[in-house]
């Protein structure tokens, strides 16, 4: 997969993409990441990626040209599956939409800014719109980072252990069970007898109903479609 993001602070990619999982894909060759500074195809003497909103409200909106420039130019290169545009009015990220887009071979994430980008970019250049929870950042690139990752790691091949996403909370709609490691009791907390008992079988059957009493308590509203 390539992911290609648009910015204009592309200095604020430099480490959530350098760590972890997501360097062993890039380093795995399954994802390649590519950053791209709108400020570069910007026309004008100053460099301007910015102008005064039309209509007299305050504040400045993101132009198209240099935005245009720059995706006319990746789509030269190669076709797109998705344009996605970053922002708090897109449909809310969830791992169905993270599922879905891990299946796509390039992508475009555009990362907005000030009070938002002129809307002939959403019309006629934009195919998805995407926001990571009902909350305002400063700008699109922490939501690109977030999406990024969400989709980097379900790329076959980039979990070193196959099941392991598969058993991530939310990827079967229900919040993961606690887990323990070594020693099986430590200041008199003891880990829970049923997993030391080598029953698996029965550490399945504790592992689900921990799964289901957790999302219970904790986020109801994800049962609600399985009732
Ligand atoms: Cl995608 N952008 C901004 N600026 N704020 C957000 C967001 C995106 N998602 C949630 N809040």
């Amino acid at each position: 997969m390539r992911i290609d993001i648009l910015t204009i602070f592309p200095e604020m990619f430099q480490g959530p993409f350098t760590e972890s999982i997501i360097k062993r894909a890039v380093n795995k060759g399954l994802a390649e990441i590519h950053i791209h500074n709108i400020r570069d195809f910007a026309k004008n003497k100053h460099k301007n990626v910015d102008d005064y909103v039309y209509g007299g409200n305050a504040g400045m909106v993101m132009m198209i040209q240099p935005i245009a420039d720059c995706i006319n130019h990746l789509k030269q290169e190669r076709e797109y599956d998705e344009v996605i545009f970053l922002t708090p009015d897109g449909e809310v990220l969830n791992q169905g939409i993270a599922n879905q887009l891990s299946l796509k071979q390039n992508i475009i994430m555009l990362c907005g800014h000030y009070k938002g980008i002129d809307e002939r970019i959403r019309q006629h250049f934009i195919t998805r719109e995407i926001s990571i929870g009902d909350y305002v950042l400063s700008g699109g690139e922490l939501a690109a980072a977030v999406l990024a990752d969400s989709i980097i790691r379900l790329i076959p091949g980039v979990l070193s252990d196959e099941t392991s996403a598969l058993s991530d909370s939310f990827q079967d709609g229900l919040l993961s069970p606690p887990v323990y490691t070594r020693p099986a009791e430590y200041n008199g907390w003891k880990v829970p007898d049923v997993l030391l008992s080598g029953n698996e079988k029965e550490i399945i059957n504790w592992n689900y109903n921990q799964s289901l009493e957790r999302t219970q308590t904790r986020r109801p509203d994800l049962l609600e479609d399985k009732i």
